[in-house]
């Protein structure tokens, strides 16, 4: 099958031409209740949900879109900690503790952040679907303590279009691991959100600075419309979902 390449900036994404879909994933960082969902930990800390939660819809289209041509990859994260707290480290627990949302303590989602609670699960609009990739992190990058770089390696997978919450922590930390390891990113920058708008917009700058010193960002219309390009109907529907509707 044909690759595939998206107009970006600061370059057009890969850097080395195409992306073949064999090659590609698109990982979905913590779209979980505890930090885009009522009740859950970044709720419970005070930050206005919809910051996070305005990143649903757009993965929503871009997963559909990725759902439907054949050979990418579809992974998914979800931060959380095991219910006896043994690899949650003391400074994170006291710093949760330090703005009102202590992780393991009870609140309207369950135990935050701890696996197998209500707020632990990635919101039902984003499901993941029978098959697809599921990593449980207890940090902020998705590599560390984690088998994500052994099941891409095992895949032959270089290149990571890169989605979820949020941009300044999870996102960026996987984007920068990622990048060191020598993987090819793609921020989708209507597909992710910060707790704070200015933290958001800077953590785009970052990237995309020295010729793009973790990769590149571009807006989710630019992958919708060259997979519809490169790979047909498969992907129409959710151009025309994104393009008629897109609320951003
Ligand atoms: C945070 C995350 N912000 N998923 N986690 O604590 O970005």
């Amino acid at each position: 099958m044909n690759g595939f390449k998206v107009d970006a900036d600061p370059y057009t994404w890969p850097y080395d031409g195409e992306a073949a879909p064999h090659r590609t994933a698109l990982v979905v960082i913590d779209m979980q209740v505890d930090f885009c969902g009522e009740g859950g930990y970044v709720d419970k800390m005070g930050y206005d949900l919809s910051q996070t939660s305005r990143a649903v819809g757009p993965i929503r289209r871009v997963l559909g879109a990725a759902r439907r041509v054949s050979g990418l990859t579809v992974i998914h994260t979800r931060e959380g900690h095991r219910p006896d707290l043994s690899d949650l480290p003391a400074n994170k627990r006291r710093r949760s503790a330090a703005i009102g949302a202590e992780i393991g303590s009870e609140g309207p989602m369950g135990r935050i952040l701890v696996r197998g609670e209500p707020g632990w699960e990635i919101v039902p609009e984003l499901s993941p679907a029978p098959g697809e990739v599921v990593i449980d992190k207890p940090g902020k990058g998705s590599f560390y303590a984690t088998d994500l770089d052994l099941i891409l390696r095992t895949a032959g997978i270089t290149n990571l279009i890169l989605t979820g919450i949020t941009t300044d922590v999870c996102v960026h930390t996987t984007m920068r691991e990622a990048n060191d390891r020598g993987y090819e990113c793609l921020l989708l920058e209507d597909c992710t959100g910060a707790t704070d708008e200015g933290n958001y917009r800077a953590s785009l700058e970052m990237i995309k600075m020295q010729g793009g010193v973790f990769g590149a960002v571009a807006h989710s219309d630019q992958l919708l419309r060259v997979l519809d390009e490169s790979y047909g109907g498969d992907a129409s529907w959710a151009v025309e979902t994104s393009l008629k509707g897109a609320a951003r």
